[in-house]
């Protein structure tokens, strides 16, 4: 029976899809059948701006395909069956101990996927569930992604999540590289339209200068386009070090150490010498450096095509040492700490690097975690400690790790899989059991990673749009449940578990504070919420704190009652200077020559003169893609969203090639589409990650599959420093087919 009805709601909230944090305006009938997305012109950060993927969150929302229940896996037959939550987590209080006790802790492994840095679940309740683990079989989408900006962080300023980002809506000059923020809205530089503001530094005279093997329609935006050899760009950033000493352009205005270090270890990189590699000329190189050095400001940007490369971390650092030297870190215009308002992690001692390593490759930790390159080697390789368990939350690390197709084959050997998922995937099919979050509009969003990123502070809490029934479980309670069942324990259902976790986390902040008699101020409608309060009451513009930076519209300080009642978010105001108090390494000072960087520089000399493969493989991101969770949104697949490898014609012709060529590397061989494109470099092609679904049982994807293009990366080769995947400048061989 249809039930017609004219009585919609028009609500708002932030899209949880992207770190551009856009407000949405959401309309939904009397059903809580999403009818509209658009974007939220009242949200003071986004106004208005939304891309085709936020525009497309009523249909994900209303995928049939995608889980509402639990569902088991019959192992013999691997077929799938509905089931109870209670029959679900009572499986796993029988199965988890059982592995844990015969094998020890470090049998089981936890990867963490991208949504993770979306939610209110990831951020808030995750913890708890690596702490139930305490295993070092610790992974995550961040070592396929920005760890090498973390560890350069972690190395240069004491704290790997004090990462500064340029001052896109002031700066002069932008130097951007590997980065393509027309197709994916921007990573670690959360800016909604992006797009926007990138218009709005060259309409106001400013120079933007792309950097990337591709000519992206960033490039096109852009005053200057440079083709690069992909996997190179330590090189040329070394060449205007070097340019910036060798001329005396430096103008440090900030205290730091190593500078004698940094000028001795840049002498090898004369622009002449990097030429060959990069394939940027030394008089390009060294204007580039001056031009730095003369614009009233200027940011250096480097983004996932630079992460994802042999010398990702030498990279991130290099961006920084530029905005270092050229007077520009820490200043308006130039590459700023952005100030968000939730309480974060109260780090007290300097980042340590590498304070125990991996079981079989010895590869050392970074932020307590290992490098997903690894887990497939900790499943296969028998031994004390193998990794037999496996728990996954929001990931799809077959499509997503590098050689993902031998991960894949390593997952289907495991004794027991968990995964926290929305769908029935690539990876979550060879689970045991899968637990599926409910609707995004049913779960509160607040984000507490990608605003400290920002490009201009602000705060927006969105509470859940749809009530949740009380006998579905919300994400929270998901994780906080497994958690407990992972122990063998039989929690009751209901929000208990996630009440404790909260209580626990509120009762030792407040004591650290000395406020642990204000606790009945806290306010909410759950301990989440209260939880969320107590954040924005402890931060930097908070109530409760004494020094708080000022906040028009909250002269009494920021708490959560000032966010619900300005759902289309608060403006904190532009970015200021944070030095040195942002601070948390040894020194007290910028390190502007870390040892473990140094090191890594003599290889990368090494290597100056190395053969260079006749082609390699690159990514790319598409406008309406996300990762490899979005395909199955009939309003985003086809027209230039297609899996095809893009080729220059000249290695067409040079090749032979017809419709389909094959493509192989050292790990795997695909069969991909052609598409002659005049826009990448000669000897360069590039697929997109996040497809392959030919198995799939959701139904649109599969249509659409694709091939795995992290079945031509390979796990061996990794960024030294960071141990991040390298997923640029892949070395294959293409035949026709
Ligand atoms: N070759 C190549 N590989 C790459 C990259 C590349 O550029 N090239 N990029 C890398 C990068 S930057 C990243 S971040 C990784 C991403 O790697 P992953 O995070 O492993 O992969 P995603 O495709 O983002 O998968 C997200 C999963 O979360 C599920 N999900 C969505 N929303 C929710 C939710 O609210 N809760 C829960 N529990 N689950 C949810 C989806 O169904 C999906 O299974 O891929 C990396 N892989
Ligand atoms: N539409 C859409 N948006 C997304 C995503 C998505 O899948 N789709 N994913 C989200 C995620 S998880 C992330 S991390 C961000 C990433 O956001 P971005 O960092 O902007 O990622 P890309 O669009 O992949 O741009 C990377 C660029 O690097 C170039 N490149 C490749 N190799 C090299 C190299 O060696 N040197 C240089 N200089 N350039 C190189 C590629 O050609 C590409 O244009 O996007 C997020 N937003
Ligand atoms: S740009 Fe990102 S945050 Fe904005 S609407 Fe698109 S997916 Fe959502
Ligand atoms: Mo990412």
């Amino acid at each position: 029976m249809t039930r017609v009805t004219t009585e919609t709601r028009t609500t708002y909230r932030t899209c949880p899809l992207c770190e551009a944090v856009c407000g949405l305006e959401i309309t939904l009938d009397a059903d809580n059948r999403v009818t509209s997305v658009r974007g939220d012109r009242e949200d003071p950060f986004s106004r208005g701006f939304i891309c085709p993927k936020g525009a497309s969150l009523g249909a994900l929302d209303a995928d049939p395909d995608r889980l509402t229940e639990p569902i088991i896996r019959d192992r013999a037959t691997d077929t799938w069956r509905q089931a109870t939550w209670d029959e679900a987590f009572d499986l796993i209080a029988e199965r988890a101990p059982a592995i844990l006790g015969d094998h020890g802790r470090q049998a089981a492994a936890l990867y963490l996927g991208n949504p993770n840095a979306h939610t209110v679940a990831g951020a808030l309740y995750v913890p708890a569930l690596i702490r139930a683990l305490s295993t070092r079989n610790l992974y995550s989408a961040s070592t396929a992604d920005q760890m090498p900006k973390q560890v350069s962080s972690g190395l240069m300023f004491g704290d790997p999540l004090t990462v500064p980002v340029p001052d896109l809506d002031r700066t002069d000059y932008l130097l951007m590289l590997g980065a393509n923020p027309l197709e994916s809205n921007g990573s670690l530089c959360t800016a909604p339209d992006y797009p926007g503001r990138l218009k709005a530094l060259r309409k106001r005279g400013g120079r933007l200068v792309v950097v990337d093997p591709r000519r992206t329609r960033t490039a096109d935006l852009a005053d200057e386009h440079l083709f690069i050899r992909p996997g190179s760009d330590a090189y040329l950033l070394f060449g205007i070090v070097h340019t910036l000493f060798a001329e005396n352009l430096t103008d440090i205005r900030i205290e730091v150490a190593g500078l004698e270090q940094i000028r001795s270890a840049a002498t090898p990189f004369t622009p002449e010498a990097v030429q060959a590699r990069t394939g940027i000329p030394a008089d390009t190189v060294g204007r580039l450096a001056r031009e730095l050095a003369a614009a009233p400001t200027a940011a250096v940007y480097a983004r996932i095509g630079t992460c994802t490369a042999e010398f990702g971390t030498l990279t991130q650092w290099l961006v920084d040492v530029i905005n270092v030297l050229t007077g520009n870190l820490d200043r308006p215009g130039g590459a700023m700490f952005a100030t968000a308002a939730a309480l974060g992690i109260v780090r007290t001692r300097p980042f340590r690097l590498g304070r125990w390593t991996s079981r079989v490759r010895e590869l050392p930790e970074a932020m307590g975690e290992f490098p997903v390159a690894t887990l497939a080697d900790e499943i296969l390789t028998p031994g004390d400690g193998q990794v037999r368990m496996l728990v996954t939350v929001a990931g799809n690390p077959v499509l997503s790790a590098p050689a993902g197709a031998r991960l894949g084959e390593a997952l289907a050997g495991l004794d027991f899989m968990v995964s926290v998922d929305r769908y029935l995937n690539e990876t979550t099919r060879h689970a045991d059991v899968i637990l599926p979050p409910p609707r995004t509009l049913q779960a509160p969003h607040y984000d507490f990673a990608l605003l400290q990123f920002a490009v201009h502070n602000y705060a927006r809490y969105s509470p859940p749009l749809v009530a949740l029934p009380d006998d579905r479980p919300s994400e929270p309670e998901i994780l906080a449940r497994l958690a407990l069942s992972l122990a063998g324990q039989q929690p009751e259902p209901g929000r208990d578990c996630v009440a404790a976790v909260d209580e626990l986390i509120i009762a030792g902040t407040l004591h650290k504070a000395g406020l642990t008699e204000r606790r009945a101020e806290l306010i909410g409608a759950d301990s989440t919420e209260q939880r969320i309060d107590m954040m924005l009451r402890l931060g930097p513009y908070g109530e409760w704190n004494p020094d708080r930076r000022p906040v028009d519209i909250a002269p009494e300080g920021l708490n959560l009652r000032v966010l619900l009642d300005n759902p289309h978010g608060v403006d904190l105001g532009a970015l200021q200077p944070r030095l040195p108090g942002v601070l948390r390494t040894d020194s007290q000072k910028v390190e502007l020559a870390p040892q473990p960087l140094l090191d890594d520089t003599t290889r990368l000399v090494a290597e100056l003169s190395a053969a260079r493969p006749d082609v390699v493989l690159i990514g790319r991101r598409q406008l309406r893609s996300n990762n490899s969770w979005m395909h199955n949104v009939p309003a985003l697949v086809g027209g230039s969203n297609t899996c095809t490898l893009h080729i220059h014609p000249d290695d067409v012709a040079r090749l032979g090639l017809g419709e389909l060529a094959a493509i192989e590397s050292a790990t795997g061989k695909l069969t991909v589409p052609v598409e002659p494109n005049d826009r990448i470099m000669p000897g360069v092609v590039s697929l997109p990650h996040g497809w392959g679904h030919s198995g799939s049982t959701q139904t649109v994807a599969r249509e659409h599959a694709g091939v795995n293009a992290n079945a031509l990366t390979d796990d061996s080769r990794i960024d030294a420093v960071s141990g991040n995947a390298v997923f640029n400048g892949v070395p294959v061989t293409i035949t026709p087919v």
